[in-house]
């Protein structure tokens, strides 16, 4: 118990963040399984909108806040990062249990905002006037708010630690040139935190003092503008869409070099570069959230035109991880699946990303299900598909055993079915004009609708498989002992064990 509630260890506090962001994770599915239960056919099913719109927000707070940046900053984060730089932990031991320790609390916070009259129906964005006290009138959005304080002082808190873990901790003669790319990656992806962070705390801020206390940030009537929660969310809002990737980008580069058999990146110093400027330049694009609130053409032109310009650094990346696997002629092993698909549907989202933000064509498809279908090819396809990749990568690292390799490959091959079937069919239902967030449509859109309410399914099968695969390989305790080669890669070898209770005296070397 003390082990798990006191620990100042980087690894068990990543095998935390894991089991969090796990859990998270499978309530948010069931969330997502609900909301395609729903739109599964036309008419109602719960028949309660404002119930459906909580659903539908709580299923994006709890994936993006309680499942993508837990494993992936905090789970994948804390277990690599110090191994990668030498480091014998995080600078701050002591601030990284608190750091975890921060987000039951706010998950469970954000769950009873659920329980009281019916809920959060304001979409993760929480605009006003929805989010505001006349249209929400019951204590949920407050407690919703306390939740994203106590989630963003967690991640605030981590940031601090990774920047210092980073600059200070490097092994002796370790040069930032020289610093692994998982490690850049998150390096940046901290620094977006810390930039953006406390400006979502203020804006909830002022939406709870607005709701509580008779200020009027985002009321027209006290001399406010809801425009300006607007762009205070998107300030934080589109800098947080490249938290959620750029570890991603570290852990896919990670795996693609090591399964490619080379010693670096294809243009390490590049993919350095590409990341700074996505990282740099996902602060001054915010508005292309907004491009329906009656901007002036000039403002227009400047956030197309900006928001364009991220192709660039993105398209570098992508051309450096198909040349780094340049040459390579052999049987792909399953992290290595996931890494190419992650490629290929990742670039697909991307592609979308570059149309919608063109304002003009914005105007149209805004809120409708081209821009859902969008963001869950960068975000389910992208950033789900590289913790999977990373998971399967390091499971024998993590865990010290391994995976059935054949049950992987058909769990991979239903899951891009799945999430495909689920998440291609939107694009159409968007351009045909289909809202999202509601609850309900005419009878038009029931044929791509019922195909993505299957693929969900699939999907969903496809993860308790994984669920199964983890169990399998609990109970056979296929151990592995890992050794360093002559090109410092590490390597695992894979050993069964003749009896029962041997296994635990088996030294990991690697570590
Ligand atoms: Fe996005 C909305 C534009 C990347 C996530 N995005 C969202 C939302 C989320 C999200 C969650 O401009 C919805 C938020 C909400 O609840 O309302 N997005 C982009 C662009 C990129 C982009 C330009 N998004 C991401 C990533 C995400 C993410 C990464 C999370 C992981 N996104 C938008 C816009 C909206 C939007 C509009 C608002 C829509 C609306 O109306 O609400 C770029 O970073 C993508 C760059 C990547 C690529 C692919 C690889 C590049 C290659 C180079 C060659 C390509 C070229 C382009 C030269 C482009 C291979 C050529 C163009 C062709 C069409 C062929
Ligand atoms: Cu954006």
């Amino acid at each position: 118990m003390n082990k798990w509630l006191f620990s100042t260890n980087h690894s068990d506090i990543g095998t935390l963040y894991f089991m969090f962001g796990i859990w998270s994770g499978i309530v948010g599915m069931m969330l997502s399984l609900i909301i395609r239960l729903e739109l599964s056919q036309p008419g109602p099913l719960m028949n309660n909108d404002q119930v459906y719109n909580t659903v539908v927000t709580s299923h994006a707070l709890i994936m993006i806040f309680f499942m993508v940046m837990p494993i992936m900053i905090g789970g994948f984060g804390n277990w690599l990062l110090p191994l990668m730089i030498g480091a014998p932990d995080m600078a701050f031991p002591r601030l990284n249990n608190m750091s975890f320790w921060l987000l039951p609390p706010s998950l469970i916070m954000l769950l009873l905002s659920s329980t009281i009259e019916s809920g959060v129906g304001t979409g993760w964005t929480m605009y006003p006037p929805l989010s505001s006290n006349l249209a929400h009138s019951s204590p949920s959005v407050d407690m919703a708010i306390f939740s994203l304080h106590l989630a963003g002082v967690s991640s605030i808190l981590g940031a601090i630690n990774f920047i210092t873990t980073v600059i200070n901790m490097r092994a002796i003669g370790m040069k930032m040139d020289q610093t692994p790319l998982f490690v850049w990656s998150v390096l940046i992806t901290a620094f977006l935190l810390l930039l953006s962070l406390p400006v979502l705390a203020g804006a909830i801020t002022m939406l709870l003092t607005d709701r509580n206390i008779n200020t009027s940030f985002f009321d027209p009537s006290g001399g406010g503008d809801p425009i300006l929660f607007q762009h205070l969310f998107w300030f934080f809002g589109h800098p947080e869409v490249y938290i959620l990737i750029l570890p991603g980008f570290g852990l896919i580069s990670h795996i693609i070099i090591q399964e490619s058999g080379k010693n670096e990146s294809f243009g390490f110093i590049g993919m350095v570069y590409a990341m700074v400027s996505i990282g740099v330049l996902g602060f001054v694009v915010w508005a292309h959230h907004m491009f329906t609130v009656g901007m002036d053409v000039d403002t227009r032109a400047y956030f197309t035109s900006a928001t364009m310009i991220i192709a660039v650094p993105t398209g570098i990346s992508v051309f450096s991880w198909l040349a780094t696997m340049h040459g390579v002629y052999k049987n792909f092993n399953i992290s290595m699946l996931w890494s190419l698909g992650f490629i290929f549907l990742f670039t697909i989202g991307g592609l979308t990303g570059i149309i919608l933000s063109n304002s003009s064509i914005d105007v149209v498809l805004h809120d409708t299900y081209y821009v859902v279908a969008h963001f869950h090819y960068v975000l389910s396809m992208g950033a789900v598909f590289a913790i999977l990749a990373g998971f399967i990568h390091w499971y024998p690292l993590i865990m010290g055993l391994t995976l059935n390799k054949k049950w992987l490959k058909i769990q991979f091959m239903t899951m891009f079915l799945g999430v495909n079937l689920t998440f291609f069919p939107q694009h159409y239902l968007g351009l045909s004009g289909m809202p999202r967030r509601y609850s309900d449509y005419p009878d038009l859109y029931s044929s791509w609708n019922l195909i993505s309410s299957f693929g969900s399914l699939i999907s969903t099968l496809s993860i308790m498989l994984l669920m199964i695969i983890i169990w399998e390989s609990l109970i056979s305790k296929r151990i592995v002992i890992f050794s360093i080669n002559n090109q410092s890669s590490i390597e695992w070898m894979q050993l069964t064990p003749p009896q029962e209770h041997s296994y635990t005296e088996l030294p990991l070397i690697s570590k």
